[in-house]
């Protein structure tokens, strides 16, 4: 397990949000990925959450190792043919909470900020470490195991959903073969 979180990174994201750059390279917060999983370890107590035809499923935020910068992820699922769009996230412990993807580049994992996210028709959009997720920037209050984080999602066709996603022990989203959760983690 790596974790190359990096402070430097987060000051580079909040200055180029700044500046208004729209794409910006970071080195990865997070060294993780889980192929062959879909990248979609489960967690025990993540949250869920039900807006229209979208279900939001294993929500939830890894304690983080920073207090400049945490990440979140989930799955939403969508039960309608029509796709939909993740358009942006708030939050009242952060006013920046960005939508990011990792991309390898010669070889290291790098984020990249994105504008939106999709959700296909009778498919699913999932965040998770390695991959899509959100990045909430200088959280107000230090985020520990416990506590939780609520976050506001806006999507095109749906509307907004807010939900409170857990902060869990690192430990806890590790995937099925790291450690048991006790839920499993099969797709
Ligand atoms: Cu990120």
């Amino acid at each position: 397990m790596r974790m190359n979180r990096s402070y430097a990174g987060g000051a580079l994201v909040a200055a180029a949000a700044v500046a208004g750059l729209v794409i910006v390279l970071v080195p990865s917060h997070s060294g993780r990925s889980n192929p062959g999983s879909g990248g979609a370890p489960l967690v025990a107590g993540a949250a869920t959450a039900s807006l229209g035809s979208l279900r939001l499923s294993n929500g939830y935020v890894p304690q983080p190792a920073s207090d400049s910068v945490a990440a979140a992820y989930f799955t939403v699922k969508n039960t309608s043919p029509d796709p939909d769009t993740l358009l942006d996230v708030t939050s009242p412990v952060s006013t920046s909470v960005g939508l990011h993807d990792e991309v390898t580049q010669g070889g290291a994992g790098t984020m990249v900020a994105i504008s939106s996210i999709p959700v296909p028709g009778d498919g699913s959009l999932s965040l998770a470490p390695g991959h899509k997720h959100l990045m909430i920037m200088n959280p107000v209050r230090t985020l520990k195991a416990g506590d939780s984080v609520e976050v506001t999602l806006r999507f095109a066709r749906a509307g907004s959903m807010t939900v409170e996603l857990p902060v869990v022990p690192f430990s806890a989203t590790l995937g099925d073969d790291d450690v048991s959760t006790g839920v499993g983690a099969s797709r």
